[in-house]
C-alpha cells in the first residue's frame, strides 16, 4: 500500500516537521517507516532508536519532514536519549506532533498527553498495536479520548498500516490538547510562582512551569532564566516539597495519574479473553529456575545457527570450495597471465594479495558467519526476548555495580560494538555508560568476531568453549567491578519494561539483516583492504620479519603462538574480527594446537576495541576516555591470555 497525504496538508504553511513521540517500544520507527517509506530500525525492546531519524512524508508537497525520537517516559528527561526528544519538540516548532501510544498499555501514554497538552505544542494522538489489544479483550473508545483530550485519535496497527490514512488525514488537524489539568493548592501555588519567575518571552509558561518543578532543571538554562531567579525557582519548589513532604515530581506524577485514570475508566473496557500463548511463555522466559534451561535452549540454537552452520557448513563451501577451488585459482591463473609483473601479481593473489587474503577472508569467511549471526540476531531482537535476558542476568551485573538495563548494550555489542556503544545513551548515568563502554571494548566480541570463536573453539568441544567463556566472563566481571569503584559517579535502578513475546514479522526481519549486512561490507571490505595491504607492504620491505622477531618474546615466549600469529595479531588492531580471521586461517592449515587455539582467541576476544570503535567512544566521551579504554584493554589482553598460555600448558 501506498500512502498519499490528503490535498490539505499540502497547503500547510512553511516546512515545520511531524515529530513522532512517546513512551519506549510503541511503534513509533514502524509507524515513522510507513508514513515516509524510509526505513529505521525497529526491534521489539525499549531503547531501540537512540538517534533522530527523518524522512520526508511520503507524496506530501511541498516537501515535509518527519522525525522518528528516542522513546521517552515524561518530558522531564532521565536519560540523555530522552533529553534529545524533549530539546527537539522544544526546538523546532513542529507542525504536528504524532504521539503514539500502545493500547495496551495507555496508562503511561496518557501521562505524557497531559504533559504534551500543558506544553500546548499541536498533537494528535496515535493508539497503536490496537491488534495485540483485542488479542487480550482491551477496547479502546477513541472518541471518548478524542473528547476527553480534546485533540483527534486516531487507532493503528503500525505494521499492517492499518490507519495510517487515517492519521494523514488528521495530520493538518494536530491542535493543543485541551484537557485543563487542575493540581491541588500548593502545586498550583508553585507553578503559579514559578511562571512570574520566567523570563516574559517563554511559550507555554505553564507548562515550562511544571517541568522546570518536576525537576528538569537544564531547562532553566535553556530558557535563559537568569541566576537570581533560578535560585528563587529552586527556593519555590524546596518550599513546596516542604509544605507537600514529598518531591514534586511525585506530588505532580501522583495527581497526573489519578486524572489519567479517570479518563481511562471511560475510555477502556477490558473483556475477559484468552491468554495468548507468548504470555505464559514469556514469563517462563524470566522465571528463577526455568528461566536458565530456556536461556540455554536460545544459546544453543543460536550457536547451532552461527557456529555450526554458518562458521562451519557456509565458511567451508565459500571458502575451501568456491574460493579456494575455483575463484581464486581462476584468478591467480588470470592474473599471472595478464600482468607480467611480479610485484603486481603478488600484491593481488600473493600470501598478502588483495583478492587471496582481503576478498577471501571478507567474503568467504566474514561474510556467512555475519550474515547467519545478523539474522539470528533480528530474530531474537524482534520477537521480545532480549530484555528478558536482561532481567535473568541483572543479578551478575549487581556485581558489578550496573544494572540489568546494561545488559542490552552489551548483548547489542555482540552484533557490533561501534553500534552498542552508541547505544549506551539508553543508561541513565555518565558512569554507567562509561563502565558498559569499556566492558564493550574489552571483552564483547562482536559478530564477525563470535562466528569465527564459536567456529574455531566449538570445534574442539566444550572444555574449550567453557575455558574461554570462563576466562573471558571473569575478566569482565573482575574489570566491571574494579570500575564500579574507580569511576566516580551512582548507580541507577533497573526498571525496564517487557515487551510482549511475538512471532517476529519476517519482512522486518529481511530488511534488518540486510541493512547491517550492507552496512558491514561497507566498513569492513575497505578495512580489510586496507589493512592486506599494509601487511603487503611491511612483507615487501622486510619489515615485518623484524616485527615478528621483535614481538616473538610476547607472541611466542610469552603467549606460545606460533611466530605467524603476530600477523593475525597486528590486522587485529584494524578490526578484532579480521585478526580472528587470520586466526581461523592459521588453525586450518594446521598450525594452532588446542591450548594455542584457545589462547589466542582470549587474547584476540580481550584485543583492543577496533578503529571504528575507537572512534565512536572517542566521539561520545572524548579522546581522554578513548585512550584510558585502549590503554587498559591492551595490557590485560596480553596479560590475561599469558597467564591462562601457563595454566593450560602446566595442565594439559
Ligand atoms: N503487533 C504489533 N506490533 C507492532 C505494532 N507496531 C509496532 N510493532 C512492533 O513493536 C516493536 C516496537 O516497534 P518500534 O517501531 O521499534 O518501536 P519504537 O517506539 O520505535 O521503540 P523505541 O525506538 O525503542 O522507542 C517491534 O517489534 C514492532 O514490530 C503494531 O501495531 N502491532
Ligand atoms: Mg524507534
Amino acid at each position: 500500500m501506498t500512502c498519499h497525504a490528503p490535498a490539505e496538508l499540502r497547503d500547510v504553511a512553511g516546512t515545520a516537521p511531524v515529530i513522532l513521540i512517546g513512551n519506549p517500544n510503541v511503534g513509533k520507527s514502524a509507524l515513522f517507516g510507513a508514513l515516509t517509506g524510509r526505513y529505521a530500525t525497529v526491534s521489539n525492546y525499549p531503547g531501540t532508536t537512540v538517534e533522530v531519524t527523518q524522512g520526508w512524508l511520503a507524496g506530501a508537497a511541498p516537501q515535509r519532514t518527519v522525525i522518528d525520537t528516542p522513546g521517552l517516559y515524561s518530558l522531564t528527561p532521565l536519560s540523555d536519549d530522552e533529553r534529545v526528544t524533549r530539546d527537539i519538540l522544544l526546538d523546532r516548532q513542529p507542525a504536528a506532533v504524532v504521539q503514539v501510544a500502545d493500547a495496551k498499555n495507555l496508562r503511561r501514554s496518557l501521562l505524557i498527553a497531559v504533559e504534551l497538552a500543558e506544553t500546548g505544542i499541536p498533537f494528535v494522538l496515535a493508539v497503536n498495536m490496537m491488534d495485540e489489544a483485542a488479542a487480550r479483550g482491551i477496547e479502546v473508545d477513541a472518541a471518548v479520548l478524542a473528547a476527553r483530550l480534546g485533540v483527534r485519535v486516531v487507532t493503528t496497527v503500525a505494521t499492517r498500516k492499518d490507519g495510517l490514512a487515517a492519521l494523514l488525514d488528521t495530520l493538518h488537524q494536530a491542535k493543543a490538547g485541551q484537557l485543563e489539568m487542575r493540581y491541588s493548592a500548593p502545586v498550583e501555588a508553585a507553578v503559579a510562582a514559578v511562571e512570574g519567575l520566567l523570563p516574559q518571552a517563554t511559550l507555554h509558561k505553564r507548562g515550562a512551569a511544571l517541568m522546570v518543578l518536576a525537576g528538569a532543571d537544564d531547562l532553566l538554562a535553556r530558557l535563559h532564566v537568569p541566576a537570581a531567579e533560578q535560585a528563587a525557582i529552586r527556593a519555590v519548589r524546596s518550599q513546596a516539597e516542604a509544605a507537600l513532604h514529598q518531591p514534586l515530581a511525585v506530588a505532580i506524577n501522583r495527581e497526573r495519574i489519578a486524572a489519567v485514570d479517570a479518563i481511562l475508566a471511560d475510555a477502556v473496557r477490558v473483556r475477559a479473553a484468552g491468554r495468548p500463548w507468548s504470555e505464559q511463555l514469556g514469563r517462563w522466559a524470566v522465571d528463577p529456575v526455568l528461566g536458565w534451561p530456556i536461556l540455554g535452549v536460545v544459546l544453543y540454537a543460536v550457536y547451532l545457527f552461527v557456529g555450526v552452520f554458518g562458521a562451519g557448513t557456509l565458511v567451508g563451501l565459500l571458502e575451501e570450495n568456491f574460493f579456494g577451488e575455483i575463484i581464486n585459482p581462476l584468478l591467480t591463473g588470470l592474473v599471472e597471465t595478464l600482468i607480467p609483473f611480479p610485484l603486481v601479481q603478488s600484491f593481488l593473489v600473493g600470501e598478502f594479495g588483495l583478492f587471496t587474503m582481503a576478498l577471501t577472508y571478507a567474503f568467504a569467511i566474514v561474510l556467512p558467519i555475519v550474515g547467519t549471526f545478523f539474522l539470528a540476531f533480528s530474530v531474537l531482537e524482534d520477537s521480545g526476548y532480549l530484555p528478558r535476558l536482561a532481567v535473568m542476568l541483572d543479578r551478575a551485573f549487581r556485581t558489578m555495580g550496573l544494572n540489568g538495563k546494561a545488559v542490552l548494550p552489551m548483548i547489542l555489542g555482540l552484533g557490533c560494538d561501534t553500534m552498542a556503544t552508541m547505544a549506551t545513551r539508553i543508561l541513565d548515568s555518565r558512569k554507567e555508560r562509561i563502565q558498559v563502554t569499556l566492558l564493550l571494548a574489552l571483552g564483547v566480541p562482536c559478530s564477525a568476531q563470535l562466528g569465527v570463536l564459536l567456529g574455531m573453539v566449538g570445534g574442539l568441544g566444550l572444555w574449550a568453549l567453557a575455558v574461554w567463556g570462563g576466562v573471558v566472563v571473569a575478566t569482565m566481571l573482575v574489570v566491571g567491578w574494579l570500575a564500579a569503584r574507580v569511576i566516580p559517579g551512582k548507580q541507577s535502578d533497573f526498571i525496564l519494561e517487557l515487551p510482549p513475546l511475538r512471532l517476529p514479522e519476517w519482512r522486518n526481519v529481511v530488511i534488518k539483516t540486510l541493512a547491517r549486512m550492507e552496512w558491514y561490507l561497507k566498513e569492513v571490505v575497505p578495512i580489510f583492504i586496507v589493512g592486506t595491504a599494509l601487511l603487503f607492504a611491511l612483507d615487501l620491505f622486510g619489515a615485518l620479519a623484524w616485527i615478528q622477531q621483535a614481538l616473538a618474546p610476547l607472541v611466542v615466549g610469552w603467549l606460545g603462538l606460533p611466530i605467524q600469529a603476530t600477523d593475525a595479531l597486528l590486522i587485529g588492531f584494524l578490526r578484532r574480527d579480521y585478526g580472528a580471521a587470520g586466526l581461523f586461517d592459521l588453525a586450518q592449515q594446521g598450525l594452532l594446537d588446542p591450548v594455542q587455539i584457545v589462547v589466542s582467541m582470549v587474547v584476540i576476544t580481550l584485543f583492543v576495541p577496533c578503529i571504528a570503535n575507537f572512534l565512536m567512544i572517542v566521539k561520545e566521551y572524548g579522546a581522554r576516555i578513548g585512550l584510558a579504554v585502549a590503554a587498559t584493554v591492551f595490557p590485560l589482553a596480553l596479560l590475561v591470555g599469558g597467564v591462562l598460555n601457563v595454566v593450560l600448558s602446566w595442565v594439559m
